[in-house]
């Protein structure tokens, strides 16, 4: 079963929201690494707030390594055992700020307003709440004011660059590969810069900027630091998977009005967006069902940007609600069911995707795009894959030009080649001389194939 993910190179990670340490380490031994996946961006797992809501992961009360997610022990067993699985941990870092108010962290450090184990008023900026108006057109209230009264660093003095530094520098340390910086907008990117010039080794960043095009700080400010996150590559494809025609998206990226596709992180739907918060807009969530399933197998499939799945809980409607108070492994069950964990990255058609594009990364290219001037669309990645997807509630019933060599082919949504690498597990596909195929998916349901999953 390893053989369709031999030659495979990792190019898509998964938020595993909200879930514990010994939960991810064994999600990375049982499927994580099995299936290719590169990271997890697990949820924030230095010290912060007491409280169920799952964003007190938001408010940092200190920097040791002891959250909801589990133990500073808990935490380094997670990074080595997912390391020895082949996949690497992304830690979301909270770094513009500290709690709100007063109170107790999780780890048992007590804290007063702008009052920390590490820091004292000095350290914070003069108090001053970010206004909606600020957003338009004023790039310092936006970095030097609070973001909901969330105390806020002052990210340009040096001591707290070294407190911050340091941080970093301890998960590196612990075996951290990469990290998610929380609120980079409300951090000016020089600061940032001069943080990271602090900390060892070469870790992945990506950087949280919600630009929506309009305001005083854009993505673009970002780029010299790592990656940026690409905000309207959720909004856009929402937008255009639930009002729109997927024939519209020929030239999703660049031409879009996005950036590079090599500094994007992209994802259908995140943590915030999916409940309301951290600017929302009209995106596509587990709530979707298939819809959802077929967005992530376009984003998948489609080459723009470094693809990250969400794996969520249900929530039924309470934005502030935590987790299910159950483990996602539980002895040799599994907890991903509707009504809790949703395990979106356990789908057959996302994970499917996942080894899809971890085989055509040789060819960075849309070529024989066909769409219907409507909802069924199709394409080929140079000679290595071929995917066409149906919104419709009709059947897409077409010969198209798949742009592979003659031969049957694997669908790696429904299966993948067999270990003697004689038969297909799932659908197949046949291919003629011409790299013509006779393609039929029923509605909203999927195929594609690419040059590792040939028979
Ligand atoms: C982020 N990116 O920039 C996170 O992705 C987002 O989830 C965080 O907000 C935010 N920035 C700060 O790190 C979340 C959540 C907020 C929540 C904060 C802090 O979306 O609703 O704010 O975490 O926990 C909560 C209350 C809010 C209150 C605030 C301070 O919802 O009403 O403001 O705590 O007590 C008075
Ligand atoms: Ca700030």
């Amino acid at each position: 079963s390893l053989t369709a993910t031999v030659n495979a190179q990792p190019t898509t990670f998964v938020h595993l929201f909200e879930w514990s340490w010994p939960d991810i380490a064994q999600e990375c031994e049982t499927f994580l690494g099995p299936k290719g996946f590169a990271a997890v961006q697990v949820s924030p797992p230095n010290e912060h707030i007491i409280g169920e809501q799952w964003w007190t992961r938001y408010q940092p009360v200190s920097y040791q390594l002891q959250s909801r997610g589990g133990s500073e022990q808990q935490f380094k067993d997670m990074v080595q055992r997912c390391k020895q699985a082949g996949v690497d941990i992304y830690v979301d870092t909270v770094i513009n700020h500290m709690a709100a108010g007063s109170g107790q962290g999780v780890a048992g450090s007590t804290f007063s307003y702008k009052n920390f184990p590490t820091y004292s008023p000095q350290d914070f900026h003069t108090t001053c709440a970010i206004n909606g108006e600020d957003y338009a057109n004023n790039a310092w209230r936006v970095q030097n004011c609070e973001l909901v009264s969330l105390t806020d660093l002052d990210t340009d003095s040096s001591y707290v660059q070294s407190q911050l530094s340091g941080y970093l520098n301890s998960l590196v340390e612990a075996g951290v590969a990469g990290f998610r910086l929380d609120a980079s907008k409300h951090m000016p990117a020089q600061d940032i810069a001069t943080i990271l010039a602090q900390v060892t080794g070469a870790p992945l960043v990506f950087q949280e900027v919600i630009d929506q095009g309009g305001e005083a700080v854009s993505a673009s400010e970002y780029f010299n630091n790592g990656l940026v996150t690409e905000f309207k590559y959720s909004t856009k494809l929402g937008d255009t998977f639930k009002n729109g025609k997927l024939a519209w998206l020929s030239n999703f990226g660049e031409a879009w009005g996005m950036m590079p596709s090599y500094k994007a992180v992209v994802f259908v739907d995140n943590h915030d967006n999916q409940r309301g918060h951290g600017g929302a807009g009209n995106v596509v969530t587990f709530a979707d069902g298939k819809l959802y399933e077929l967005a992530n197998v376009f984003m998948l499939t489609y080459p723009y940007g470094y693809p990250k799945v969400m794996s969520s809980f249900e929530f039924y409607g309470d934005t502030d609600a935590g987790g299910p108070n159950v483990p996602v492994h539980q002895g040799t069950q599994l907890n991903c069911f509707a009504q809790q964990w949703q395990c979106e990255h356990r789908k057959t058609l996302i994970s499917g995707a996942v080894n899809f594009r971890n085989n055509t990364t040789g060819a960075w290219q849309v070529n024989n795009w066909w769409d219907n001037g409507n909802n069924q669309i199709a394409f080929s990645r140079g000679a290595e894959g071929f995917v066409a997807i149906n919104k419709e509630t009709n059947l897409l019933q077409q010969t198209l030009q798949t742009g592979l060599t003659k031969g049957v082919y694997c669908d790696v949504l429904t299966g993948m080649l067999s270990a003697d690498k004689s038969s297909c597990t799932g659908k197949s596909l046949v291919v003629n001389e011409q790299g013509m195929s006779v393609i039929s998916v029923s509605s909203m349901d999927a195929v594609a194939v690419h040059h590792h999953s040939k028979i």
